[in-house]
């Protein structure tokens, strides 16, 4: 049996020869990954590492993702050097369970936030070189391996909407054009494969639909989320 991508591609399953699986959980911002992982939390097969927000909020007393929205220019590198630390040391949390579902990864922090602080000119040309150097170096020497991409894609007028009524004051003054620039990027990334290309099979969700529909959804694709285990 097989899932069907986006592109046409298909992931194989079953993949139980293999005995652990990493999923990593991607989307735009408010796109509903912690839904998505808090819905697969109650598995026995599943553990879930929910993304280091708040580490990032809160670095020996700084509050960094703050410091990023109020003055990118001044604070991407210091914030997306931090993201890169704490999505390795996410990646390469000892597992212990067959499934680790993880959100979003190391790929989206440098392929679309890095990437698009870098093209916006937001990001001096020496910033993103460096954070390359540290992802082209880190990639290949360590475990930061992913066997599937689950891409819930919502569009940017939802993500603005679920961004607006969760409130998180970092992101008030988030616009709907850094959303569509977002999409766009993970759109290139996991759909298109254009200029980066994803390192494992991408399955693609319907994010934009009520969370009591994308349960349904959830359930149907269960086998195919959580690689052969149930
Ligand atoms: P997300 O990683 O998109 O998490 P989320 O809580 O919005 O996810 P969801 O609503 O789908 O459950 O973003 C968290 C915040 O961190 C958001 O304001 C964007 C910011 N961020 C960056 O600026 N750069 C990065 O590299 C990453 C990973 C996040």
């Amino acid at each position: 049996c097989s899932a069907e991508c986006y592109n046409g591609a298909t992931i194989p399953i079953p993949q139980l020869a293999k005995k652990t699986f990493t999923v990593a959980v991607e989307g735009n911002i408010g796109s509903g990954k912690s839904s998505f992982l808090h819905y697969f939390d109650t598995s026995n097969s599943v553990e879930v590492v929910p993304e280091p927000v708040e580490l990032w909020k809160s670095v020996r007393g700084h509050n960094t993702l703050e410091l990023m929205y109020k003055d990118s220019e001044r604070w991407s590198l210091t914030f997306q050097s931090y993201v890169q630390l704490t999505m390795l040391q996410v990646h390469t949390q000892k597992q212990t369970c067959p499934v680790k579902m993880i959100e979003r990864s190391l790929y989206s922090a440098r392929y679309c936030f890095v990437e698009n602080l870098f093209r916006s000119g937001l990001m001096p040309s020496v910033d993103h070189a460096v954070l390359t150097e540290w992802f082209d170096w880190i990639v290949p020497n360590t475990k930061v391996g992913v066997d599937l991409f689950v891409y819930l894609r919502a569009t940017p007028e939802t993500c603005l909407e679920r961004i607006r009524s969760r409130q998180r004051k970092e992101e008030a003054g988030v616009p709907l054009e850094y959303l569509e620039t977002l999409h766009q990027l993970h759109d290139d990334w996991l759909i298109h494969q254009s200029q980066f290309k994803p390192c494992a099979p991408v399955l693609v969700v319907d994010a934009d639909k009520e969370f009591c529909e994308l349960k349904k959804d959830f359930e149907r694709q269960r086998t195919d989320i959580l690689c052969g285990y149930v």
